[in-house]
């Protein structure tokens, strides 16, 4: 294999050329797809002089290329064409292409594929080089128009319909737009339609596409859908600008959904719901991603990014409003709960491990492996802390500015930045540092009282992330109030602005020394270093008015118990369960969050706490610590868990919406912990009695988690078999439930079961990607699951590298073990990188994950 070039932001260069209008026709076939290709162009006045002409293109088969309708001199290689400037004509010209492709064959999902005998796209990032010879890449924004030629009887592409005929239809897209937001599908799919008028009065034809049969399990994604519309308008004055919005159900797809402009193509997983078959989390997904692609419309569509090296332009600031979105439709406090431990359990990960890099990396090989919780998720909460900084009316007058300045361009962090410092006056110099260096700040916090004066000082230290030995101090909005001893809060919310590597803050005039409450609504992504007593924390549980904060000490409390449980073989003291109990029966409280503060801290997250406080995690040791704190909780409110979670039983019939779902997530963790003390015969009659997935899922886990249900997993195949998204939730339920020492094996024995197709991404990360998901299982000290998923990776690299390097994610964790598993994992990445054919993708993750890619 020749060594992948390292693409690097320092090189960027605007492209030769401008695209004035492209024209693509396609003749679909599986085998031999014909598509013809017409763009006008002419030379960019960014780049001066004669250029030659660079269009990229991989596994194409050319059959022709003709420049003002007559034949040219071009190069071809593997990678594309290049025509001399000395053979092409001195201002503007048409260029013609016909190139055969393969759908049929296209295993990678990228470019054009078929999924079920419909075709579909999938560009971003680089695909469309596997469609036709284009300069591909974000900068070159252009107007579509798109003639399909087939017998299926649905044709779709971007923009408004233009024109249908038999056997063809024609499309076309007015808004410039590049090629990563290419898109076309043609099946035999059926539309759930609806319909939305803007704002202003534009009538907007909606449709959900599916496969014949699915098409009564569309309603909760198309209302997510209207909700969005009217959200984007109300909150962020966006409006939708075609007659036509079309979404495609597709069950191979590598991620999760895909925004491409008027033709969003969504893994099925992602839209079709009913209560029977989706849980609620499903739903909540549906609705958060169905928002963020469309809010994409916007940011991501309307005003793009100048280069790959700026995802996060729109990522970073699309998740952001899909979690404004989600905080508005449900409960805010609950949400933002749920996105900081995705956070820590994703990204904090990533920016403490082999992985990290900058929210705006400046160098890649593959592409690709940059959609990462760093550019998505930290970037997402990078503009959390400019909203903090610059307050509510800085942040919209910036956002205002934006859509109004850069609306129908390709924008950088830098234009994002100046935005706000347009509309604001503020200086953001040192605040782009979150942008482009990596790692997860350290903030200390030590307390000074003195004669009714009480002072907190704050050190925040910046650790050294791959090929970044040295960090400079960062801005952090730091959200505090202050409590009395009797719980009152004596000083409300404030954001403290720390910017120095050292600074402290000085609270005058107090009665009593204040016990604070740091960091509220997780301020900024950093990670707290503080000791606190037991008392204090179960203080803050009960009197904290930052309902963040208030779980956030009740997590904390856990952690320090688990911690000792694992360290010094400690028991659960009495601070931690009767703060818990009182948090399980406080009717105050909404059971969303009373669910969430009863849920234990989870294995992965304590193996990467542990290490963090400079412990060696032992996954066997963290596995029982947690059970043994699970029975002890169990045990001490055995008393009142009949009647509580009698009194979370839903009256009358399903519905998604948050109140309902937070009960029957309460309902469940009390369920769970019932079914350590009893013989599994309510956690049965749960799974026997249940009408909707929620619950039906969630009791069979209390069972397997107790080692039973066997009866019950052989009922549910029987009952699922025929559903494919179902289904993924029984093969990974087995694993992820599994007996640690007998993970691999579980796993081993799905792999051979006749329903896993193994080439269907969803299928393949809920049998294998579940059993990293598995804790103590996937780091068993024999190295038999390590070396499982290694061969599974490397079976699919050469099919679907996308889908093996971003589930190669799961050994990034490998620096925080011992030496032994160190060991034992290493093995498995040199064996990965010598593997033959081995991807540039897959190269790229072992390479950075063994410290030899930079
Ligand atoms: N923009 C797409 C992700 C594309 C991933 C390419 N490997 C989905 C999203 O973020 O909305
Ligand atoms: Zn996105």
């Amino acid at each position: 294999m020749t060594e992948a070039p390292t693409i690097r932001l320092s090189d960027y260069q605007p492209f030769t050329h401008r695209i004035e209008q492209v024209e693509l026709t396609f003749r679909l076939h599986p085998t031999a797809t014909k598509v013809m290709a017409r763009m006008t162009l002419e030379p960019n006045p960014a780049r001066p002089g004669p250029q030659d002409l660079r269009l990229d293109g991989e596994k194409l088969r050319l059959l022709s290329l003709r420049i003002d309708g007559k034949g040219a001199i071009f190069h071809q290689d593997g990678t594309g064409l290049t025509v001399p400037a000395s053979a092409l004509p001195a201002g503007r010209f048409t260029l013609e292409t016909e190139v055969e492709i393969a759908p049929e064959g296209n295993t990678a999902l990228e470019g054009l594929y078929m999924s079920n005998g419909m075709y579909c796209t999938q560009c971003e990032a680089e695909g469309f080089r596997k469609i036709t010879f284009y300069p591909d890449r974000p900068d070159v924004m252009a107007p579509f128009r798109v003639r399909i030629e087939s017998d299926l009887p649905v044709l779709l592409s971007n923009g408004n319909p233009a024109g249908r005929g038999e056997a063809w239809a024609e499309w076309d897209d007015p808004w410039p737009k590049p090629s990563y937001l290419f898109a076309l599908v043609a099946g035999d799919l059926i539309a759930h339609p609806d319909r939305f008028t803007t704002v202003s009065g534009r009538d907007v034809e909606l449709n959900i596409w599916v496969r014949k049969g699915d098409e009564g399990k569309c309603a909760y994604a198309m209302e997510a859908l209207k909700r969005s519309m009217a959200w984007d308008e109300r909150t962020y004055g966006r409006e939708y600008d075609l007659d036509i919005f079309n979404i495609v159900a597709v069950d191979d797809f590598n991620m999760g959904a895909m925004e491409n402009k008027g033709l969003n193509i969504f893994n099925s997983k992602y839209v079709l719901a009913l209560p029977e078959t989706a849980t609620d989390d499903d739903f909540a997904r549906i609705e958060s991603i169905i928002a963020h692609e469309y809010f994409h419309n916007w940011t991501g569509n309307r005003i793009t990014c100048r280069d790959w090296f700026q995802l996060c332009l729109k990522e970073g600031l699309t998740v952001f409003r899909d979690q404004q979105f989600s905080a508005d439709m449900r409960s805010g406090p609950v949400k933002r709960i749920e996105d900081v431990l995705t956070l820590r359990a994703r990204q904090f990960r990533e920016d403490n491990g082999p992985l990290a890099h900058a929210v705006r990396p400046d160098h890649y090989v593959e592409i690709n492996n940059f959609y990462t919780a760093t550019v998505y998720e930290k970037g997402a909460e990078v503009i959390g802390m400019l909203k903090r900084l610059v307050g509510e009316a800085g942040y919209k007058a910036a956002l205002d500015l934006y859509f109004d300045r850069h609306d129908g361009e390709a924008a950088t962090i830098e234009d994002w930045l100046k935005v706000f410092e347009d509309a604001t006056g503020r200086d953001l110099a040192q605040f782009k540092r979150w942008y482009t260096e990596a790692g997860t700040p350290r903030l200390s916090v030590t307390e000074h009282w003195q004669d009714g004066t009480y002072r907190l000082t704050f050190r925040q230290t910046n650790p050294p992330t791959p090929g970044e030995p040295l960090k400079r101090p960062k801005v952090i909005p730091i959200a505090i109030g202050l409590l009395n001893p009797n719980g009152a809060e004596v000083l409300p919310t404030t954001v403290l602005e720390m910017t120095e590597a050292e600074q402290s803050f000085v609270f005058k005039d107090m009665a009593t020394k204040p016990i604070p409450s740091i960091l509220r609504g997780f301020s900024a992504p950093v990670i707290l270093e503080r000791e606190v007593s037991p008392e204090e924390r179960a203080f803050l549980l009960a009197h904290d008015t930052d309902p963040f904060n208030k779980w956030e000490a009740g997590r904390a409390l856990a952690k320090d118990v688990m911690a000792r449980m694992v360290t010094e073989g400690a028991q659960p003291g009495p601070d931690w369960l009767d703060a818990l109990a009182r948090v399980a029966q406080d009717e105050s409280l909404d059971p969303a969050f009373r669910a969430l503060a009863l849920r234990l801290p989870g294995e992965d997250d304590m193996a990467q706490t542990l290490h963090d406080a400079g412990v060696t995690p032992d996954p066997d040791r963290i596995h029982a610590a947690r059970r043994r704190m699970g029975e002890a909780l169990a045990r001490h409110l055995a008393s009142a868990l009949p009647r509580l979670i009698e009194s979370m039983a839903e009256p009358g019939p399903f519905t998604p919406e948050a109140r309902a779902a937070g009960r029957r997530a309460l309902r469940l963790v009390l369920l769970g912990l019932q079914s350590r003390l009893d013989d599994g015969a309510r956690a049965a009659a749960a799974f026997r009695t249940a009408d909707n997935m929620t619950e039906q899922v969630g009791a069979l886990a209390c069972l397997l988690e107790n080692r039973r249900g066997e009866a019950e997993l052989q009922a549910f195949e029987s009952q699922w078999r025929h559903d494919r998204l179902v289904m993924d939730k029984w093969f990974s339920l087995q694993i992820l439930c599994a007996e640690p020492a007998r993970a691999a094996e579980v796993t081993d024995r799905l792999t051979r079961h006749p329903d896993f197709d193994w080439k269907n991404p969803n299928r393949f990360r809920s049998v294998i990607g579940a059993l990293s998901g598995n804790h103590a299982g996937f780091h068993k000290s024999d190295g038999s699951a390590y070396r499982l998923v290694a061969d599974w990776l490397m079976r699919l690299d050469p099919l679907n590298p996308q889908t093996a390097a971003r589930m190669s994610t799961a050994f990034e964790t490998w620096g925080r073990y011992d030496a032994d598993r160190q060991a034992l994992i290493r093995v498995e990445l040199e064996r990965i990188m010598q593997a033959p054919d081995l991807s540039r993708d897959l190269a790229e993750m072992a390479g950075r994950m063994l410290g030899v890619t930079d």
